[in-house]
């Protein structure tokens, strides 16, 4: 199965994180954690997309906050899929890394989730690398499944 590779500007970015990550693994998808800045770490970010395909790495996930470029960095360097996770912040409540993120000019796209997405973005890669996998897109369509089931059983239990 291809490997999912999760990236993230800073460490402060790893509390949200952590969902994606859970999210990855309770699809038993191998998946590895980096952190590595798109502007104070550089050529760091060039090598780790460069090196994604060859490695084995179906999707890579960015996360980062403020001018949030991290994403895009990343997919000027390969041609696997990239998924932006916008970080909420400070100032602005995220909507600078949103806009960071969902606004990349034409030829380098960005599949951007909301701010603060973790878990989609992990949803989102498990359906990506799925596409080559028939044993994950199943545990996906029951992944779905379970939810509908969820939120009928709430409305059972509203109308009761
Ligand atoms: C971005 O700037 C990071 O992704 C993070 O969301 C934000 C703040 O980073 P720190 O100053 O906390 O390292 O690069």
């Amino acid at each position: 199965m291809k490997k999912v590779l999760v990236v993230m500007g800073s460490d402060s970015d790893l509390k949200v994180m952590e969902k994606c990550v859970d999210r990855l693994k309770s699809f038993d998808i191998p998946t590895e954690v980096r952190i590595c800045s798109a502007h104070r770490t550089p050529a760091a970010a060039e090598q780790l997309a460069k090196n994604a395909a060859a490695e084995g790495f179906g999707v890579i996930i960015a996360a980062a906050g403020k001018a949030a470029h991290l994403g895009g960095v990343l997919a000027a360097y390969t041609t696997l899929p990239v998924i932006g996770v916008p970080m909420a912040t400070s100032v602005m409540g995220g909507m600078d890394s949103l806009l960071s993120i969902v606004q990349m000019p034409k030829g380098i796209p960005v599949a951007t989730v909301a701010i603060d997405g973790a878990d989609n973005a992990a949803i989102l890669a498990a359906q990506m690398i799925a596409l080559s996998d028939d044993a994950l897109a199943q545990k996906l369509a029951q992944f779905k499944a379970d939810m509908a089931a969820e939120v009928t059983a709430k409305d059972e239990k509203v109308r009761a």
